[in-house]
């Protein structure tokens, strides 16, 4: 109940009130929130203090507004870490879900410019490039295009690549993965991305870009991924260095 004599902002008890429902589910992913002014009338309060309660948790992604539709519970986002190197079908079936790929395009190009340059390869040889929506029990959570070194990991098909690469590098060609180097940055889904993802033109994407390399240092993928803002988040630990 909101308590109109705490010290506690009003607009702060209502979004208290909203997350400890979504907490013991009585509202649950897709359910509609009563209107600001049905919210209003039942709590006493102005129909400002619950707008500004619900955009805040707009704006944090608990609850999502759709046009003229009204105010629903978001899905929530998945918790990423961004220690140890794994692959997202790894990362799917950690929490219990179902990884599929949705395959949009597999070529071999010739390496130019950045790719070759990563990879270590001469402009001319031969890559793969895979563009591929990444999927967690059939919803779309990023789209990656990975550039593979031909020559270092031969053999890949369109039916390889919609299952794990990881595990087709690891598990057939014998190959130990050692590590990789990633950064992030935020980014507006543009028009293919938006379309791919299933979200609207400039929503937010974190867009990944990782350079994989075997045991051996020799770099094998670079990959670019455009993840959605809205169902991501990524953790990290930060051990404080030993004071000298
Ligand atoms: C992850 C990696 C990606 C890698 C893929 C392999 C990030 C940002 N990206 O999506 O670089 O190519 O896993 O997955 O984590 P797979 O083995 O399921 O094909």
């Amino acid at each position: 109940m909101i308590d109109k004599q705490s010290p506690l902002p009003i607009y702060y008890q209502i979004q208290e009130l909203i997350r400890k429902k979504i907490d013991k589910k009585e509202w649950q992913t897709g359910d509609v929130l009563p209107s600001e002014r049905i919210f209003a009338e039942q709590y006493e309060v102005s129909r400002m203090t619950v707008r500004q309660a619900v955009t805040e948790l707009v704006n944090e992604g608990l609850l999502r507004r759709e046009k003229g539709r009204g105010t629903f519970v978001a899905e929530q986002k998945f918790t990423q870490t961004l220690q140890g190197l794994t692959s997202f079908t790894e990362d799917m079936k950690e929490r219990g879900l179902k990884p599929s790929s949705r395959l949009v395009s597999f070529n071999v190009k010739e390496a130019a410019g950045k790719t070759a340059r990563v990879l270590g390869l001469n402009d001319g040889e031969a890559v793969y490039e895979i563009q591929r929506i990444r999927l967690a029990d059939h919803s779309p959570m990023a789209m990656e295009t990975t550039y593979i070194s031909k020559a270092l990991i031969p053999g890949l098909t369109k039916n390889i690549v919609q299952n794990s690469i990881y595990e087709y590098v690891e598990a057939e060609l014998g190959l130990a993965i050692g590590y990789g180097e990633q950064s992030l940055e935020a980014a507006l889904a543009m028009k293919k991305e938006a379309e791919l993802l299933e979200i609207e033109l400039n929503d937010p994407v974190l867009l990944i870009s990782r350079i994989t390399h075997l045991q051996d240092k020799t770099p094998f993928e670079y990959v670019k991924s455009a993840y959605r803002g809205d169902r991501y988040k990524f953790s990290i630990q930060m051990p404080r260095n030993e004071q000298k």
